[in-house]
């Protein structure tokens, strides 16, 4: 199908398809690039974030007929589930876990019913989705016979191969960062060298998703343009507590062995302006806003990276926004007690570290990059530096070679931790990783028999969403049991509570055992894996 489109002609609508109220920056970026590039194109934004279930179509059909859009941007957050929050319709992970690992009768029902709650509201939303695609393509059809569907986000990204499947002929499937394939697009160029494919007219190539994003200089986000083009901007105004997006830059060049961020956003880091940064947050700040989500796959991937971040946050202090906070996910090996002072003295009041497993071999095994020596010795620096604030700790038990022994090393670096901060401010995340297509991982458990290529990343059968939901034997048992137990006792402080059960359980390392990590070649190391 040939694209000439007359770009003059061109309304698009971005539609954020039904997601818990995360501010949609992905698609205020898009149109923010899009009015720059082509500042006569007619453009609106229509958050379904922000619209109450029971009146996704009727809301969806009246903005369509109001603003009748040639070009339909869909944007799909998120679609995986797994974690040990309450989630939409209840908390997955734990039924999951009730269903798979009780011994009582009762709770294995229970967990039965909740999984089974939890399985309809998955297929519900995902063919809820599917169908506002297809509804919204048909109702811009009525309007402009070439009205066209592009889809793409971060669900998009992780599920491209499966999504094609069930989204309309003609639809553009795009991987990662959308803002050159949209503007390819826009300009009647051929946009089939970006990450993306045509449903009924391409497949996706082999290994797109590991192809490099094209490279793109971003600038400032102007709100002023934005705020025109969004009816519904202020809901995100209006509540104290959102925490804002704002991206500093993209990419990550490390290996976890589970982690897919590394393929969506690529390896090469690229570094948004500070200036263009700060003047974002500026025009955020000057509307109220006082807190920022540095939305990067890591604010500091590596240590080549820490002049980058000094030299924001030092134009954050310089540019008087004294009174805000800010969150993020943070590699905490990649600090300076320079570094250090300043996200204290810029107002971080959350972070999120993913070291995964207090043992070092571990960390080592899948592919980290992490020396858990040096974490500590920054977590003390940031500590001394005034941080008092909350850090949350994700740790998945059980990835690969988890031993009682390397579990007690993960208890003793907790504790050090705890020791750091104090124990009411180290929240421990317990995940159990969700397999994850492209990654490092989904090779192991090909390699190992565990999944059989050609298994649907999506599926929440039963019998695959146990493979997915990664907790193999010998220990799989073992932790389904921990995780009831805690539930049970103290389900408000889950994370706490499993590490307490650990601990009497199976003691606790010399926290010498958990940092030293003896080199050695295991067939079963994921490094070998490649
Ligand atoms: C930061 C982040 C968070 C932060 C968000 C903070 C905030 N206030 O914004 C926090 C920690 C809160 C978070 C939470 C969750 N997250 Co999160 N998060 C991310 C992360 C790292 C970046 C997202 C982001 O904002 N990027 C910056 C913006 C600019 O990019 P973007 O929105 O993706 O948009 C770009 C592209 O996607 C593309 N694009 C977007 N839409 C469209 C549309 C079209 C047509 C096109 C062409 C392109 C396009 O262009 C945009 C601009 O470049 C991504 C992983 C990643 N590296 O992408 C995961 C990610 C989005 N999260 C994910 C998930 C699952 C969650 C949770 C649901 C986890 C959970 N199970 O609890 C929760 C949601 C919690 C809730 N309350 O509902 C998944 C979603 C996919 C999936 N697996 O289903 C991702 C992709 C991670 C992953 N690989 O699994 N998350
Ligand atoms: S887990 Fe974090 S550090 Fe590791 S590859 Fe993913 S984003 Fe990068």
């Amino acid at each position: 199908m040939e694209v000439k489109t007359q770009m003059m002609d061109n309304r698009i609508l971005y539609v954020r398809l039904p997601c818990n109220p995360i501010f949609p920056i992905g698609v205020v970026y898009l149109s923010d690039h899009v009015h720059k590039q082509f500042p006569n194109i007619e453009q609106r934004i229509f958050d379904l974030g922000t619209v109450p279930p029971l009146d996704y179509t009727s809301a969806l059909d009246r903005c369509i007929d109001e603003f009748k859009p040639t070009l339909l941007v869909f944007s799909w957050r998120d679609i995986q589930i797994y974690a040990p929050v309450g989630g939409r319709g209840g908390n997955p992970l734990q039924n999951a876990f009730e269903f798979y690992y009780a011994k009582n009768p009762l709770l294995k029902l229970r967990g039965g019913f909740g999984g089974l709650r939890i399985f309809i509201a998955y297929y519900v939303e995902l063919w809820r989705n599917q169908g506002l695609i297809k509804r919204g393509l048909k109702r811009a059809q009525k309007y402009n016979s070439n009205a066209r569907v592009v889809v793409g986000g971060g669900a998009v990204s992780v599920f491209y191969e499966q999504l094609g499947k069930s989204l309309p002929q003609g639809a553009i499937i795009s991987v990662g960062e959308g803002e050159t394939l949209l503007e390819k697009l826009l300009s009647g160029r051929d946009f089939r060298d970006e990450r993306c494919y045509v449903v009924g007219e391409t497949q996706p190539r082999k290994r797109l998703i590991h192809e490099q994003p094209t490279p793109l200089e971003k600038t400032a986000c102007n709100y002023d343009y934005i705020e025109t083009i969004w009816p519904e901007f202020n809901f995100y105004l209006q509540e104290e507590d959102f925490y804002i997006g704002v991206q500093t830059k993209r990419g990550c060049p490390h290996n976890c062995c589970y982690c897919v961020y590394t393929v969506v956003e690529g390896k090469q880091v690229r570094i948004n302006p500070a200036d263009e940064v700060v003047a974002e947050m500026r025009q955020l700040y000057d509307r109220g806003i006082r807190n920022f989500w540095f939305t990067d796959a890591q604010f500091i991937p590596a240590r080549k990276f820490i002049d980058d971040a000094i030299e924001l946050l030092q134009k954050i202090v310089d540019s008087g926004m004294t009174d805000i906070h800010w969150a993020a996910y943070i590699r905490a090996d990649n600090l300076t007690p320079e570094l250090c002072d300043l996200m204290a003295k810029t107002g971080m009041n959350y972070f999120e570290i993913g070291i995964t497993s207090g043992s070092q071999e571990l960390v080592r095994k899948m592919r980290m990059g992490y020396n858990l020596r040096t974490v500590l010795q920054n977590c003390r620096d940031l500590k001394a530096a005034g941080f008092n604030d909350l850090v949350s700790v994700n740790y998945s038990f059980n990835v690969i070679d988890e031993r009682p022994e390397t579990i007690r090393q993960t208890i003793a670096y907790h504790r050090e931790l705890e020791r750091i901060f104090g124990a009411d401010k180290v929240e421990p995340a317990i995940f159990f990783i969700g397999l994850q297509p492209h990654t490092h991982l989904e090779e192991y458990a090909f390699k190992e028999g565990i999944l059989k290529p050609g298994y649907d990343p999506m599926s929440l059968m039963p019998w695959t969403a146990k493979k997915l939901l990664w907790n193999p034997e010998p220990l799989g048992s073992f932790f389904g049991e921990v995780c009831l137990q805690a539930w049970q006792q103290n389900p408000n402080d889950f994370g706490r509570e499993v590490m307490k059960i650990l601990e009497e359980k199976l003691g606790c390392a010399d926290l010498e055992a958990a940092l030293s990590a003896p080199i050695e070649t295991k067939e079963k190391q994921l490094a070998g894996v490649s």
